[in-house]
């Protein structure tokens, strides 16, 4: 599919078809799990593996639902998600961890969300209604620090900034340029939004613990990816492209032209 039908997908009033990406590596215990818990309403699911090295693959292939599963090319979290941004076909996108640690059936409240005029659905645990069992007292420090530093950069009032359940209308996400290898990618995709001007709100979201296995992430290292991003993104474009980002190719990627720019850009819809 060229990238530029996301153009051509707007939200209908009701019943908009939903594609949820799941990134998933080794993951095989818990994706059962994950997949039994996604509304029977959603359009499809694109399961996106990082070269599993369990029955990952195995699993999602015989599951009942209208599964596709996908191997992303690269490595890391943020190269799966935009494979799977690149295949989706909805007319909204979610995403959300394939880990058991996210509630597929919270589904619902980032589409209302969104038919309510937002145009990027942010899970936050930090507001009214959300929460965590899982956030240790140093992750939540660094997502605190990281959130007010984004806030500051960019004019936002984001509660929440490294929580991976999000949701998009497809053709907002298609404007956005999220190609990134690891765990930034979420603070990637909140820059995008506010550079970009989208509409957005949160939504409250309640994580678990992951139900087995272990993290893929590594506080320090993905701490520092996380803090670059914040800082490189706030650059002009040359600047950002010699500090090594790739500028775009058009048609190569996910990414689409952007389309004419609103008059005043708005922070938040709450
Ligand atoms: N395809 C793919 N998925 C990944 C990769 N790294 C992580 N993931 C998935 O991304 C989601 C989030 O990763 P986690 O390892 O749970 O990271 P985390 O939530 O910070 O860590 P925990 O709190 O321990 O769960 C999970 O579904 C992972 O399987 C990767 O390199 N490729
Ligand atoms: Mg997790």
């Amino acid at each position: 599919m060229p990238p530029s039908d996301h153009l051509h997908r707007t939200v209908p009033a009701a019943r908009p078809r939903v594609s949820v990406v799941i990134p998933v590596r080794n993951e095989a215990r818990n994706l059962e799990h994950v997949l039994g818990q996604v509304p029977a309403d959603v359009w499809e699911v694109l399961v996106v593996d990082g070269h599993s090295h369990d029955e990952t693959v195995a699993v999602a292939r015989a599951w009942p639902g209208p599964v596709r599963v996908l191997t992303q090319r690269g490595s890391g979290k943020g190269d799966a998600l935009d494979c799977g941004f690149r295949a989706a076909r909805g007319e909204v996108i979610v995403m959300l961890d394939g880990d058991g640690s996210m509630d597929p059936g919270e589904i619902p409240r980032f589409v209302a969300a969104l038919l309510q005029g937002a145009e990027a659905a942010k899970g936050s645990r930090f507001v009214p209604g959300g929460g965590s069992s899982d956030i240790t007292s140093i992750r939540r420090a660094g997502n605190r620090l990281f959130c007010a530093l984004a806030n500051l950069l960019y004019g936002t009032r984001y509660t929440d900034l490294c929580y991976g359940y999000l949701a998009f209308r497809a053709q907002a996400l298609a404007e956005l340029d999220v190609q990134c290898e690891g765990f930034e990618v979420e603070a990637l995709i909140s820059v995008q939004i506010a550079k970009h001007g989208l509409r957005w709100t949160e939504v409250p979201s309640f994580e678990e613990p992951r139900r087995h296995g272990h993290s893929n992430l590594r506080p320090f290292r993905d701490g520092l990816r996380i803090l670059g991003i914040l800082l490189r993104e706030r650059l002009p474009g040359p600047a950002r492209h010699r500090l090594g980002r790739v500028p775009p190719q058009p048609g190569a990627r996910f990414r689409v032209p952007p389309r004419p720019r609103r008059p005043r850009p708005r922070p938040g819809t709450r």
